[in-house]
């Protein structure tokens, strides 16, 4: 018997704006994805308000997913994929946001995209929201700081739950939901200005997605029963920089703030710790009667995570922070890091999945993980051995939390099988697929697809359940 399980889901995972393109075909309307601007390791992206002329945004072609998902998907099928994990651009289905009737074309495009997975035994697994909002949301109602948002989003999914009741069973209701409290505007289209409580916008934001995705799991479930609905999180393991007790104190409130997310998804109620944050920041939640009711009804079925690098707390003052890691942290001196400053720390996903493990009991879904590098495309092909590397340390880490801890593990998606466009510096060069796509920072190239070595590599590894990496 191998490590992981008979049926264990493999697959790799796409967001539908940073692969799709098409931005504005077929009924369309503008998503917060569509408004930023390229950027690069040391220059934020823009988010503009509105489409500016002569402006370069890198998701309005992106990798042309839209046209060329039937070789796409063919490419994955080929690699044994047996589950696809990307997300419904919401403004496909409801172009504005606040419509009472969803358009039909973009509902088409799903159907057929997911018809093309299942033809191949491959099962899509679908986050509802990933990093886009419908830009008439932003602009009507302010986005996720209006509570008008819950009924929206719950309009959205109980028009692709019916839809696709009999295509798709897992679902993510949000990803990386607790990114909203620290990248408001990628997370959710959110802009907080210079002269408000930070805290105070993004959790009562927060607060309204929990909500929503709460009573988004109840509804799915009244719709079909058998469908799995989980949650998505950014999950970092956090190291005290020494075994200080001020440090390791550190590292706890670090942690606390992610675990707010997923106490409330998991458990149904904010946590004391949660209500002792909040009292601490002077941030007063505003919940409506029937909040506390649905939080308890929607606890979620699975935690969907992505994993990419670990990160290190200190408690001493003006501590310098590391750039490169998606969160503040300080560097670690027993870590390797990607060329944009990411660690890498495959034993950290083994603590990942304890930690969630131990502290919920229901299953786990690693939703993401992978590395972003700059290929070379040689005439003898692209010999990414780096990633082969990378993804062996992690897959082999991950088996170890199954085989050796008892971890309820049930799939694991890496990032981008196919390059897309990079969600924090926008960029193209910043790749993490088994398959080269020829498209610049700048946009250019002709769109053609090439297998990289990683690409045999995944097949064999899927093909063995994992056993041969
Ligand atoms: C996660 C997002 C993804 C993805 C990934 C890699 O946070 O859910 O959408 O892009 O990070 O990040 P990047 O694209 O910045 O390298």
């Amino acid at each position: 018997m191998g490590a992981l399980p008979k049926g264990f889901l493999w697959g790799g995972a796409l967001a539908a704006n940073q692969c799709e393109g098409a931005w504005n075909v077929d009924g369309k309307g503008v998503s917060t994805a569509d408004l930023f601007t390229a950027g690069s390791v040391n220059k934020n992206r823009v988010y503009t308000d509105g489409v500016l002329p002569d402006t370069y945004y890198p998701c309005h072609d992106a990798i042309d997913f839209y046209n060329r998902y039937k070789e796409d998907i063919g490419l994955f099928a080929e690699m044994g994929f047996n589950c696809f994990r990307t997300s419904i651009n919401w403004t496909r289905i409801f172009p504005v946001g606040d419509e009472t009737e969803p358009n039909e074309a973009g509902l088409r495009f799903y159907d057929d995209m997911f018809d093309e997975c299942i033809r191949y035994g491959i099962q899509p697994i679908v986050t509802i929201s990933h990093y886009e909002t419908p830009y008439g949301l932003v602009e009507k109602y302010g986005s996720w700081r209006s509570r008008k948002m819950i009924y929206f989003y719950l309009r959205f999914c109980e028009t692709i739950f019916k839809r696709y009741k009999n295509k798709v069973k897992y679902w993510m209701t949000f990803n990386e939901i607790n990114a909203v409290c620290f990248i408001p505007e990628i997370s959710t289209g959110i802009r907080v200005a210079a002269d408000e409580d930070f805290d105070a916008v993004t959790l009562q934001a927060a607060h309204h997605m929990l909500v929503a995705s709460a009573k988004a799991v109840k509804l799915g479930r009244e719709i079909n029963p058998d469908f799995k609905i989980g949650m998505m999180m950014l999950y970092l393991p956090v190291y005290a920089e020494t075994c200080n007790p001020k440090d390791q104190l550190e590292a706890m409130e670090t942690a606390a703030r992610h675990y707010y997310f997923s106490d409330i998804q998991v458990r149904g109620y904010y946590s004391n710790k949660a209500k002792k944050y909040l009292e601490s920041i002077g941030v007063r939640i505003k919940m409506e009667q029937g909040d506390t009711e649905a939080l308890k009804q929607g606890t979620v079925d699975y935690i969907g995570l992505s994993y990419y690098h670990s990160t290190v707390a200190t408690g001493r003052p003006n501590a310098e922070y590391s750039s490169g890691n998606a969160i503040k942290s300080i560097k670690n001196p027993y870590l390797a890091e990607s060329a944009w400053g990411w660690s890498i720390d495959p034993i950290g996903l083994r603590i990942t999945l304890n930690n969630l493990f131990n502290r919920y009991q229901i299953p786990l879904f690693i939703s993401e993980n992978g590395l972003g590098a700059d290929d070379i495309v040689q005439e003898s092909g692209i010999h990414d051995d780096y990633r082969i590397d990378y993804l062996r340390q992690h897959i082999s880490a991950m088996k170890d939390a199954v085989a050796l801890d008892g971890v309820d593990l049930i799939g694991y998606t890496t990032w981008g099988c196919i390059d897309v466009v990079s969600v924090s510096t926008g960029e193209m060069k910043k790749r993490y697929g088994f398959i080269y796509v020829d498209r610049d920072n700048e946009g250019k190239g002709s769109l053609v697809r090439r297998k990289k070595d990683s690409f045999d590599w995944y097949k064999k590894t899927i093909a063995t359940n994992g056993e041969d990496l």
